[in-house]
Order: C-alpha cells, then sequence, then structure tokens
C-alpha cells in the first residue's frame, strides 16, 4: 500500500513542475472527481431505486428522487460553478452552455461533460460513463464576450480530457497531454489509485465494436470495412464486442486495441456522437495513448464546431485498424 500513487498526489506534484500554475487546475480536477465519487456511489445504488423510491417520488430520507443522468448532471453543473476554477460548463443535458456569472467565483476553463453516457444500460447493469473534456479560455478573451460561439474550439485545443467508468470497478481514465493514466477507485480509502500508467494502445486490436444491427443502414464503403474485420480474406475473423456505452466500449479499445465504429447511416445521417463531449475528448485519449480518430475524411481533433451539440461519425481506436477503414474509405471514394 506504501507505494500506491493517489491521483491527487499526482496532480499536486504535476503542479509543483508548472511555476506558473495558478492552481485552478488542481481545483477543478479535486471538484470533478468528488462529482464522479458522488455519481459512482449513486449508480452502484441504481437497483435499490424501486425499493427506496421511484423516480419523481420522495424516498426514505425525504429526498426528492431523480433520474440517475439528471442527477449526475446536477451534482457536475453545481461543483464545476462553484469550483472557482470554471467559466463555462457545457453539457449534454443542457440545450445552452452555462456562463458562471462575471462577480463570482470563476477561472479560466471551460468545460464540457456527457454526465452519465450510456445511460440506457443503467436498468440492466451495464457499464455506463461520464465524459468530460476541459478548454483554456484564451486569456486575452474579454469576459463579457464569452458567448457560446466562442466555446466552439477544436479538440486539439483540449488542455485535458478523460473518462469516469462505473463498470466492475470505478476508473477514471485521463490525459493532459502527455500521454494517458488510468486510476482505479478504491472504495476502501476514498481515492483513484494509479493502476494503468502511461497506456499505449495496440497497433492492431482483437476486436471491432459497432451496432451490427444497423448494418442495411450503411453504405457500401462501411459494409465493406466491417466485412474486412468479420470476413478476412487473409487473417483470422476478429471478434466482436459492443456493449451500447461508448465509455465501456472505448475503455476496452484503449486497452486490448481494436476498432470502434459509429458510422452515419440512413438513420442518423451525420452520426450519433456528439463532438464536443463525446468524439473529442475520447480521440484526444486515443492520439495520446497512439491510436487515431476519424469521422471518415477528416481526424475528429481537427474539425471545427459548429454548434456546441454537433454530431459527427466516429471511427476509432488502434493506428492500423483505423488506417485500415479509411484506407477501404478512399477505395470507395468516400474520403
Ligand atoms: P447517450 O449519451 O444518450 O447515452 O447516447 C450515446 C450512446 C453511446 O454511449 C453509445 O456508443 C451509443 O449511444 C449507442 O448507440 P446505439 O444504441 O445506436 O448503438
Ligand atoms: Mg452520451
Amino acid at each position: 500500500m506504501s507505494e500506491v500513487t493517489a491521483i491527487e498526489h499526482l496532480i499536486m506534484s504535476q503542479r509543483r513542475w508548472s511555476p506558473h500554475a495558478t492552481g485552478q487546475f488542481t481545483s477543478l480536477m479535486h471538484d470533478l472527481i468528488l462529482s464522479a465519487k458522488i455519481i459512482s456511489r449513486n449508480v452502484n445504488q441504481a437497483g435499490l431505486v424501486d425499493i427506496l423510491g421511484a423516480t419523481g417520488s420522495v424516498n426514505v430520507q425525504g429526498e426528492q428522487v431523480q433520474k440517475l443522468d439528471t442527477f449526475a448532471n446536477n451534482t457536475l453543473v453545481y461543483r464545476m460553478q462553484t469550483s472557482g476554477a470554471v467559466c463555462a460548463v457545457g453539457s449534454e443535458e443542457m440545450a445552452e452552455p452555462f456562463f458562471v456569472p462575471e462577480n463570482e467565483p470563476h477561472g479560466h476553463y471551460v468545460i464540457f461533460f456527457d454526465p452519465l453516457d450510456g445511460s440506457s444500460n443503467i436498468d440492466v447493469g451495464v457499464s455506463i460513463g461520464t465524459i468530460f473534456s476541459i478548454y483554456r479560455r484564451p486569456d486575452d478573451e474579454q469576459y463579457w464576450l464569452l458567448n457560446a460561439e466562442a466555446l466552439m474550439r477544436p479538440g486539439l485545443e483540449q488542455v485535458a480530457a478523460g473518462y469516469f467508468l462505473y463498470g466492475s470497478s470505478t476508473m477514471l481514465v485521463y490525459s493532459t497531454g502527455h500521454g494517458v493514466n488510468g486510476f482505479t477507485l478504491d472504495t476502501g480509502i476514498g481515492e483513484f489509485l494509479l493502476t494503468h500508467p502511461n497506456i499505449q494502445i495496440p497497433r492492431v486490436g482483437k476486436y471491432y465494436s459497432t451496432n451490427h444491427g444497423y448494418f442495411n443502414y450503411w453504405d457500401e464503403a462501411t459494409q465493406t470495412a466491417v466485412h474486412s474485420f468479420n470476413r478476412p480474406t487473409h487473417e483470422a475473423p476478429r471478434s466482436m464486442r459492443y456493449v451500447g456505452s461508448l465509455v465501456a466500449d472505448f475503455h476496452r479499445t484503449l486497452l486490448k486495441g481494436g476498432v470502434y465504429l459509429y458510422p452515419e447511416d440512413t438513420k442518423h445521417p451525420r452520426g450519433k456522437l456528439r463532438l464536443m463531449y463525446e468524439a473529442a475528448p475520447m480521440a484526444f485519449l486515443a492520439e495520446q495513448a497512439g491510436g487515431k480518430a476519424t469521422d471518415g475524411r477528416q481526424r475528429i481533433l481537427d474539425i471545427v464546431p459548429t454548434a456546441i451539440h454537433m454530431r459527427t461519425p466516429l471511427i476509432i481506436g488502434s493506428a492500423d485498424d483505423v488506417d485500415r477503414v479509411l484506407d477501404i474509405y478512399k477505395e470507395h471514394g468516400k474520403v
């Protein structure tokens, strides 16, 4: 136990390396981690909701029971808003970003999150997660000029990104642009401990991951790309894994390698996933771990958002597997 590294210790020691650090990022991460611990506790009790009181009613403590995704959003927004480190917050659960009033404690960070990704999986006990993406407000930007448009920055400008996975254990995987580290929550001591230092995604993976049910909605290029994994001519077919929670599917892809595809299809002409709080943070992690992320035409991190809730196709994972999809797209004249 004496040799373990706790996340808060790591963040503090990294702060000492940066002479200009103001402590705002440390404060932001502290409040983000606290939010995730609170969400994780509630996710673990999700199955008890029926006996403790259904959504919308009052539980035995006399508290209003909220839907878990609303609860996760409220927890994160409140913690970020009061952290003193943040000037704006964008969330999948909010139509418009929230701007911390200038006369209240605020800092120069902007955070976007998907508070509870994969929430359709809650009722069936499957892993879900919280995804976050952090930007720094340019110092020369006038506070009163801050509006939704000013927040639409390409993913390559992220200063940090990551996710919390609420699975068989609760994990935090994040990067500040110097590689990717993974931490596991030790519930006994309430700390995230470094369990996966310097994660590197294998160049080629064991799995491919996509919603096969949409096969007939895909264009020929995507159908051919997927067939190259499950009906290859010169190698054994890959195993398919698809949970339907981006955090869980990406986490497996990051650790074991392979490719995750949520392409555009006739039902989702621009893809389903959201650029700013799903695709961009995962792309940041994938690249930091030596992998790739594309929408099929361009690098995800280069896309300049045109709307806070903009959707994008996503092909992400091992560099060689993503390249294989892009090569097939090129052969079909898609790129
Ligand atoms: P959500 O943010 O409403 O939970 O939706 C996003 C989820 C992703 O986690 C997952 O990869 C995808 O939707 C699954 O979609 P589908 O059911 O179409 O395969
Ligand atoms: Mg989501």
